[in-house]
């Protein structure tokens, strides 16, 4: 749908997108959606084996996403929307009585590109390790991505789901985490002392790959050498580094915007800040 963009240029419009949406539903979370945008835009329209038109529920013989940080909808959303999963237009209804597109994704409403329900956090990694041993029992050898919230990894879910994806080697899973150092009210490293990630995550038997999220190149080269692991007996964990409210100057680097809408006023001043590239919606 969006062929002939950059993806800097997708990733511009989704963030446009993102501060419309919660703008004008008055609610909705755009600091988590900012940091996690370049590479979810990178890995909806350059990695994963699976299009609007190939999408279905079940997954089988196909690439898979799963939100665990349920928040994140005006991100996902976008970028659904913008792949051609359904149309941009929808985006306006986001967050109001009686839309798909509600505050936390709901497989009950049937939007395309929704694999699960979510909003509680610490429990989509335990999903998506579900789909990863469906899909080894299965023979279906695809892979299985999932996006984990460096706040959200405080969750005690998170780390039996990290435990046991090791123990039975799932290594067709990739998690992604939206390291931002920022959730709702405060740094991680204050709030629940989650320090160290890369080290956790190798304790756990996981596989680490670093990369700056904000930099396509890098971007490519984590989700490449996540390719290469595959097999390899381990889960797959990508640490991307993030800026919480990245592309907009005044709510960059602050949990203050984790969950906050933008005065009509400041969605003006970030509409100036944001290319214009694909359109309104
Ligand atoms: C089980 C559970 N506890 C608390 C919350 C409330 N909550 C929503 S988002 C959030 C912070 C998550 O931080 P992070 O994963 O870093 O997301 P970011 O702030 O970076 O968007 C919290 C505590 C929740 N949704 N679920
Ligand atoms: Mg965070």
């Amino acid at each position: 749908m969006t062929t002939g963009y950059t993806l800097q240029q997708t990733a511009s419009q989704v963030r446009r997108d993102i501060i419309r949406m919660v703008t004008a539903a008055a609610s909705g979370h755009p600091g988590g959606s900012l940091s996690s945008t370049d590479f979810l835009t990178y890995l909806f329209f350059k990695q994963m084996n699976v299009t609007p038109e190939t999408w279905k529920r079940s997954g089988e013989g196909l690439d898979m996403f799963f939100l665990s940080a349920g928040h994140l909808t005006p991100v996902l959303y976008s970028v659904l929307a913008r792949r051609g999963y359904f149309p941009a237009s929808e985006l306006s209804s986001f967050r109001r009585f009686g839309s798909r597109l509600q505050g936390h994704p709901s497989v009950e409403w049937g939007v395309e590109g929704i694999n699960q329900s979510a909003g509680s956090l610490g429990q989509g990694l335990s999903v998506a390790l579900g789909a990863a041993l469906a899909k080894k029992l299965s023979g279906d050898d695809r892979s299985v991505y999932v996006l984990v919230g460096d706040g959200e990894s405080e969750e005690g879910q998170i780390w039996e789901a990290a435990m046991v994806a090791s123990h039975h080697k799932a290594d067709n899973l990739v998690a992604m985490t939206d390291w931002n150092h920022q959730q709702i009210d405060g740094s991680i490293e204050n709030v629940g002392g989650m320090t160290d990630l890369k080290s956790r995550w190798e304790a756990f038997g996981w596989k680490v790959i670093e990369a700056d999220g904000h930099d396509f190149t890098d971007i490519e080269k984590a989700f490449n050498e996540a390719s290469a692991a595959k097999g390899a007996g381990k889960p797959i964990m990508i640490l991307f580094r993030t800026e919480m409210g990245h592309g907009v100057d005044f709510m960059a680097g602050t949990h203050k915007w984790h969950g906050k809408n933008p005065s009509q006023e400041q969605c003006d001043a970030a509409m100036k800040q944001l290319e214009e590239t694909i359109g309104d919606f």
